[in-house]
């Protein structure tokens, strides 16, 4: 009972700093789309399945070092060896749900000091979501759930950059959720915006690139 495939699925994306809900988030979203009747996805990057995914693993673990530059490419490597999955499944009719893309890409980067621009250039030409969702909250209220772990980027002062940076990169497609709100809140207000984004794309909104 799976919706008709004559038209496409929409490209959602959830983006925000460590620890903003983001995972659960996107676990409770894609029960509910699931549960609906909705031909439905859960996608993250990195993916850390894939030969790139693994070197990105293992940078993000501290079991590698790599110049910011190459990290980059690779991040962004990552996307494009998902591209052409991607576009095959939205145009088949099927939701995608995906944890962290090209802003978080950029925005990680452009913390550590590389130039922006130069930042984006190798996202250009992936597809660019029909909604991105922001969960928002400080640097200080996040490092507060759960504890930091091990990971490289888990700091709260780099994490405080990232959010300057992700302000910066901000534009018409994106929809702020305030984060802090109760788990059920910010699950009420996505199902909202998400549906809202999906009866878009059902009416004929075409496919984009990056960077609108
Ligand atoms: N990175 C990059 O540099 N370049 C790129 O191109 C890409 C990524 C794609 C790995 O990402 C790192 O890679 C990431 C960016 C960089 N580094 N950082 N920082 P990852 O996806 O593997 O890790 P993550 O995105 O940071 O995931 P996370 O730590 O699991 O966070 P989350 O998914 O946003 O949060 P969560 O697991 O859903 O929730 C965290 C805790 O908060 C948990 O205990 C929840 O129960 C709790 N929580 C959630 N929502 C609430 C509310 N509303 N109230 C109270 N408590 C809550």
């Amino acid at each position: 009972n799976k919706e008709s495939s004559s038209s496409r699925g929409a490209l959602i994306v959830l983006e925000g700093l460590d620890r903003c809900g983001k995972t659960s988030q996107s676990g409770k979203l894609y029960k509910y789309l699931d549960e609906q009747g909705h031909s439905v996805e859960s996608w993250r990057f990195p993916d850390r399945n894939t030969g790139v995914g693994q070197m990105i693993s293992s940078y993000l673990a501290n079991k590698s070092q790599l110049d910011d530059h190459a990290i980059h490419l690779l991040f962004s490597a990552n996307r494009w060896e998902k591209r052409s999955l991607m576009e095959e499944k939205l145009k088949s009719g099927t939701t995608l749900i995906v944890d962290r893309y090209s802003y978080s890409g950029v925005a990680f980067s452009s913390a550590k000091g590389l130039d922006i621009e130069w930042c984006k250039a190798p996202e250009i030409g992936l597809l660019a979501p029909d909604l991105v969702v922001y969960l928002d909250i400080s640097p200080e209220k996040a490092a507060e759930r759960g504890g930091y772990g091990d990971e490289r980027y888990e700091q709260l002062e780099f994490q405080k950059k990232v959010a300057g940076s992700y302000l910066s990169l901000r534009d018409s497609s994106w929809k702020v959720i305030d984060a802090t709100l109760s788990i059920e809140d910010v699950e009420k207000k996505l199902r909202e915006a998400v549906l809202d984004c999906m009866m878009t794309c059902h009416k004929g909104k075409p496919l984009s690139q990056l960077w609108p």
